[in-house]
């Protein structure tokens, strides 16, 4: 359609978009959520478990009470994926780390992408799609929004067994960002799309999460308290102690997984990259950094060199990285998780 063609979403990885005027969250999303509270599998994400929250989750108006609207788009990471993984095989320092943390020129995609759906917002308004008095805000992870739900509605995509939306054509490896507008727009035609795939009888992550996190019973619905994403990345979850979830894994990441993706059918379509991961290496300074440390280095030397680092160079040195954002602390926990001998 006229509205999307119009975006430059290619430029911004922006793979699929939809549309939605639906403000509530989906009844199934609604008992689903609720029996992840009840049930203690939100863990330590406080965050989460918290009345308030709950009622804002419920309801975008709650939180936007303009809200008209949503514009949602898929920022996929598949490309870089298989970039990521062609190289980490050849490997022999296998840590590894989740390639969302790479993927975006090495930034936090919670900087990256937020300065793209800025520009996006900016577009529609200056091409008359938005007036100029729309009020938007966007969601992007740290929202109070259900974005998997939000996305759903918006026709993106269905839910897989391991929780994730996954989108027919495109799979799983995409980051949900999103306008919420105080306006609606007129002719878009993306509206209520209808997702008829589902999992059928796979359940190739159930068995490949090596902590199992996927409720085989209630799929769709992670344990927080293990999942090695939540233990490697959370800073509410992050302890000095590595906890004995944490080895359970005894898998090599050092920041997130992506093992019950990796396994996904829907993230197999063949696609072609004409790109090596030197390429990325040479081009994008964060993603030099990361890889040159923990990477192409010895995890040993690396809880060293970051001992040795006050929190304020540390913060200098990973700026605006996930890295950052896992802190100092967390990195070195996390990098301790494969050297129990180091302890
Ligand atoms: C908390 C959180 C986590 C937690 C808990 C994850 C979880 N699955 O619950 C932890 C730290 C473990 C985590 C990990 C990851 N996360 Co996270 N996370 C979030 C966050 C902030 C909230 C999710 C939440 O509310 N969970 C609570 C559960 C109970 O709700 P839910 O996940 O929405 O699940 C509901 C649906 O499945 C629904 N449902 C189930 N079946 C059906 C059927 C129908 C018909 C319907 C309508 C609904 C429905 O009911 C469930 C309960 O409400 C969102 C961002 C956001 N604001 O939404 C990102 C988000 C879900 N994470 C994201 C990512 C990328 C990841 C990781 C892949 C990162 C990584 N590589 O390490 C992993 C994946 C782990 C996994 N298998 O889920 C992306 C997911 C993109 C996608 N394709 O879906 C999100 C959307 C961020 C973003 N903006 O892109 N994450
Ligand atoms: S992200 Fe990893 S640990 Fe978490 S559910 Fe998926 S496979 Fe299991
Ligand atoms: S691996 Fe299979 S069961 Fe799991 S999300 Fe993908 S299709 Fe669904």
């Amino acid at each position: 359609m006229l509205l999307f063609d119009d975006l430059f979403l290619k430029e911004h990885t922006i793979v699929s978009t939809g549309y939605t005027e639906v403000a509530e969250i989906s009844a199934s999303t609604e008992v689903m959520f609720n029996k992840w509270l009840l049930s203690g599998r939100v863990g330590n994400l406080k965050y989460l478990n918290d009345k308030t929250r709950s009622y804002t989750l419920k309801n975008i108006k709650n939180y936007f009470p303009e809200f008209q609207s949503a514009l949602v788009f898929l920022f996929s990471y598949r490309k870089f994926k298989v970039v990521y993984d062609n190289f980490f095989l050849k490997k022999k320092n296998k840590v590894n780390i989740a390639s969302f943390a790479l993927a975006f020129e090495g930034y936090d995609y919670h900087i990256y992408l937020k300065s793209k759906l800025q520009m996006l917002a900016f577009n529609l308004i200056d091409r008359g799609y938005l007036s100029s008095k729309c009020e938007y805000k966007i969601s992007l992870d740290a929202s109070p929004v259900m974005e998997k739900d939000l996305a759903y509605r918006a026709g993106l995509g269905f839910f897989g067994k391991n929780s994730l939306l996954i989108n027919p054509q495109h799979g799983s490896y995409v980051i949900i960002g999103t306008l919420l507008l105080s306006e609606k727009i007129n002719d878009c035609n993306n509206k209520n799309k209808k997702q008829s795939k589902d999992c059928g009888d796979c359940r190739l992550c159930i068995d490949a999460c090596p902590v199992r996190a996927i409720d085989v019973d209630n799929n769709k619905l992670i344990d927080a308290r293990k999942c090695i994403s939540a233990l490697t990345i959370e800073k509410t979850v992050i302890t000095k102690k590595i906890t004995a979830e944490a080895i359970a894994g005894n898998d090599s990441s050092i920041f997130g997984c992506e093992i019950c993706q990796q396994v996904c059918p829907y993230n197999h379509n063949k696609i072609d990259v004409e790109t090596d991961f030197n390429f990325y290496y040479n081009k994008y300074p964060k993603i030099k950094l990361i890889t040159d440390w923990f990477l192409n280095e010895d995890s040993k030397k690396n809880i060293d060199k970051l001992q040795n680092l006050s929190v304020r160079e540390f913060k200098k040195i990973f700026k605006d990285t996930s890295f950052e954002r896992v802190g100092k602390e967390g990195v070195i926990r996390n990098l301790r998780r494969h050297h129990f001998d180091y302890l």
